[in-house]
């Protein structure tokens, strides 16, 4: 155990039951030990990057903070997706569930593993806009802020992007159990999870 972090988990799925499997993998990302769920955005629905011929996807990121290492967080977010019946079809193709490892405090990693920040970020509105949703001042590794590169968003992605669901109460820093409790009322009622 490392002193605690602040980490960001990119969520997507084109495959099944994409809400459910994300609003699952939210409550069961907040079931590790050690790991709570600070806040999350609103669902969307993206355009798939990579081959065209899948479906949307439903994008999300949550906020966490945690001291379990790095690479055993990734093992954990491995085991929901493996929950989740995660297949390998083939790159940057369909899935029931994929939990990407975005940011992990402001610490670098790059090795078989684990690349973090993920290199992909500053390319995927996916990713970007979520993830300015709740945290607008965000600020990535090198200094910058990442509101700074919504400009050079592949234009087409953003005009793709809609959201779909907006989380009641989710706005904000980190509220706690309040906020966390009105995500998991409102997925019961709305889910039924
Ligand atoms: N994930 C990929 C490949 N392409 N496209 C969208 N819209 N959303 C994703 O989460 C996504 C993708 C590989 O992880
Ligand atoms: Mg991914
Ligand atoms: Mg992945």
């Amino acid at each position: 155990m490392t002193e605690s972090k602040k980490v960001y988990i990119g969520m997507g799925s084109n495959l099944g039951d994409s809400r459910r499997h994300l609003l699952e993998a939210i409550r069961e990302i907040d079931a590790v030990p050690g790991v709570k769920v600070t806040a999350c955005s609103s669902l969307y629905s993206t355009k798939p990057v990579g081959p065209q011929d899948q479906n949307y996807f439903i994008n999300a990121v949550a906020e966490l903070e945690t001291a379990i290492e790095a690479h055993e967080l990734l093992r954990e977010m491995f085991k929901i997706e493996n929950r989740h019946h995660r297949v390998r079809v083939r790159h940057w193709g369909e899935r029931t569930l994929d939990l990407d490892v975005l940011y992990y405090g402001n610490e670098t990693f790059c090795d078989d593993e684990l690349k973090v920040p993920h290199p992909e970020i500053f390319n995927r509105a996916f990713v970007v806009i979520p993830l300015l949703e709740i945290n607008p001042e965000f600020t990535h590794n090198d200094g910058r802020k990442l509101r700074d590169v919504l400009p050079s968003l592949p234009a087409d992605d953003v005009r793709a992007m809609r959201r779909l669901s907006y989380l009641e109460n989710r706005s904000g820093r980190a509220g706690g159990k309040g906020k966390w409790l009105t995500l998991r009322a409102w997925s019961k009622y709305r889910y039924g999870l």
